[in-house]
């Protein structure tokens, strides 16, 4: 397994269309190791795959509670296939925005099918943080982040403050 670094905004990367896998290799599985790691050293409870720079349809999860054992949870071209039309609002934040935090409302319970860590066909229902998450996730792998769903003003807001961070960066390096 290995660490890998987690890309944030303004990466134009995250704003990609993830590519659907063809075949649940060795390959996919150590993807989703190096994933699992470097989400559980971050720390988060999901990670998508493009957020360490691959733009494969590959997500990994644990909402496990703190004092629980570990339970990671893989899924590859995970698909929405049903939300409830009952929403809720949920303090979210994403690894690749870090230190920002806002509600977002989303469907409370959905429906997802995807392939499992053997390729497996699967579906899976889905309430509380785990159907927050799933969304969440489902999202990247679509180049959707959770500002998309905030108001104008706070989404220019948090995107310039990244982006002048990133200039700073920029000039300092130079
Ligand atoms: O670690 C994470 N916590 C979180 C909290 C509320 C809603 C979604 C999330 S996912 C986030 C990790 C991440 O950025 N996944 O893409
Ligand atoms: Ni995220």
């Amino acid at each position: 397994m290995a660490l890998r670094s987690i890309i944030c905004i303004p990466d134009p990367r995250l704003r990609l269309v993830s590519e659907r896998v063809e075949v649940v290799d060795d390959s996919i599985r150590e993807l989703m190791d190096d994933m699992l790691e470097t989400m559980y050293a971050a720390p988060g409870i999901g990670l998508a795959a493009i957020q360490i720079a691959e733009p494969r349809r590959v997500v990994v999860i644990d909402v496990a509670k703190k004092d629980d054992p570990p339970a990671p949870m893989f899924f590859v071209n995970p698909e929405l296939v049903w939300a409830s039309e009952e929403k809720a609002p949920y303090e979210e934040g994403c690894l690749s925005i870090p230190d920002y935090y806002e509600i977002v409302e989303r469907p409370t319970r959905v429906k997802v099918r995807y392939l499992d860590r053997m390729g497996a066909p699967k579906e899976i229902e889905a309430d509380g943080l785990l159907a927050t998450c799933l969304q969440h996730e489902i999202d990247h792998t679509n180049g959707v982040l959770f500002v998309d769903y905030l108001s104008r003003l706070k989404r220019e807001r948090v995107m310039k403050k990244f982006q002048k961070a990133a200039r700073l960066r920029e000039s300092e390096q130079a």
